[in-house]
């Protein structure tokens, strides 16, 4: 490319048809590639986004959107998942389960279904985290707690009640999995103006995620949460110090110490568990868009309440839309 040599890269032809597909790896760093697209640019080659890479791949909606969201996949884990779609899982998946209505075995195609249906909530966080909150009564430890998990200071750790006065969030991979972690202000009733509004942001963040971690110091009396979710679980913090209550009171709490590290893998393995019960194999089928998870959640719930013609027709057409 002109007579100058200005970098030595490395050319792949990847494909011939539909359209010459090549890959150049040159040096790193900005400059380099500018300078390599401005010169192909000169022989005519077009610049476009390259989320239009995938649909050269040939038909298949899904296969572009799964390739698209690759670029979001925010740890390996979920990278792998979508891989696995782009590779065609969801749509042999849905095949399967038409191929059994069809020659109807419409328990299999129930069975099918369904567990494509339970990897909807996972589906639905493959580019976007979980939410987990973490709550408790003022100075159990909630800062040291998230710390302690991302292995980083992030937020302020004090010894003053109530330093956090607002939400803090810090974006972890646990067992792979992407979760944020919002670290709130003490829930307590009587709190100081200031803190006020930081507790109202906290129940409210509570309310709004997909799991609340309640915090209890076992070296003060405990302090239990004021509300009942079924996304509550308790966490015993400070087990390094003497104990000042009967434990047992928190039986399936798990037990820590932030300052120590105690405990916090068994917390981390405990948080996957809950958030993702059943993770999938290498290579099986998750509903990886929006789109798709309210489709398979609504086919499910047709197929559960006995409508299997409904249930049907909405997968035919996703077959259709995907196809
Ligand atoms: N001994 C001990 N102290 C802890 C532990 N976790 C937190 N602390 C201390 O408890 C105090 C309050 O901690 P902090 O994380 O700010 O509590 P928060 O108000 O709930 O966010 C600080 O002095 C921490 O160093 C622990 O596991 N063991
Ligand atoms: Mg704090």
């Amino acid at each position: 490319m002109g007579s100058d040599v200005q970098d030595e890269v490395v050319l792949a032809v990847k494909e011939l048809q539909p359209v010459l597909v090549a890959e150049i790896h040159c040096h790193g760093g900005i400059e380099a590639a500018s300078l390599l697209i401005e010169t192909v640019a000169r022989f005519g080659v077009k610049e476009r986004p390259w989320q239009e890479r995938a649909r050269w791949a040939g038909p298949g909606s899904d296969r572009a959107d799964a390739f698209e969201l690759l670029a979001d996949a925010p740890t390996v884990r979920t990278a792998g998942v979508l891989l696995d779609q782009y590779h065609g899982a969801f749509r042999r998946a849905l095949d399967a389960i038409r191929e059994a209505w069809d020659r109807g075995a419409d328990h299999d195609a129930g069975r099918l279904l369904e567990g494509l249906a339970r990897q909807v909530p996972l589906g639905r966080h493959l580019t976007m985290p979980w939410r987990v909150v973490v709550a408790g009564a003022p100075n159990v430890g909630k800062s040291s707690l998230v710390n302690a998990i991302a292995g980083y200071q992030r937020c302020i750790v004090a010894p003053t009640p109530g330093t956090t006065r607002d939400l803090v969030r810090t974006i972890v991979a646990i067992d792979g999995w992407p979760i944020e972690l919002a670290d709130t202000a003490g829930i307590r009733s009587g709190a100081e103006d200031l803190e006020h509004e930081g507790i109202t942001l906290a129940q409210h963040a509570a309310r709004a995620a997909d799991l609340c971690l309640w915090i209890l110091d076992s070296s003060e009396p405990p302090i239990w949460p004021a509300f009942e979710s079924s996304l509550l679980r308790l966490v015993v913090n400070k087990t390094d110090l003497p104990c000042a209550w009967n434990l047992d009171q928190a039986k399936d709490a798990i037990r820590v110490s932030a300052r120590t590290g105690a405990g916090i893998a068994e917390l981390c393995q405990a948080i996957s568990g809950w958030l993702v019960p059943d993770p999938p194999n290498p290579g099986a089928a998750v509903p990886y868009t929006p789109g798709l998870c309210s489709v398979v959640a609504d086919a499910w719930s047709r197929y559960s309440a006995g409508h299997r013609q409904g249930c049907l027709l909405a997968l035919q057409q996703t077959q259709a839309e995907i196809g």
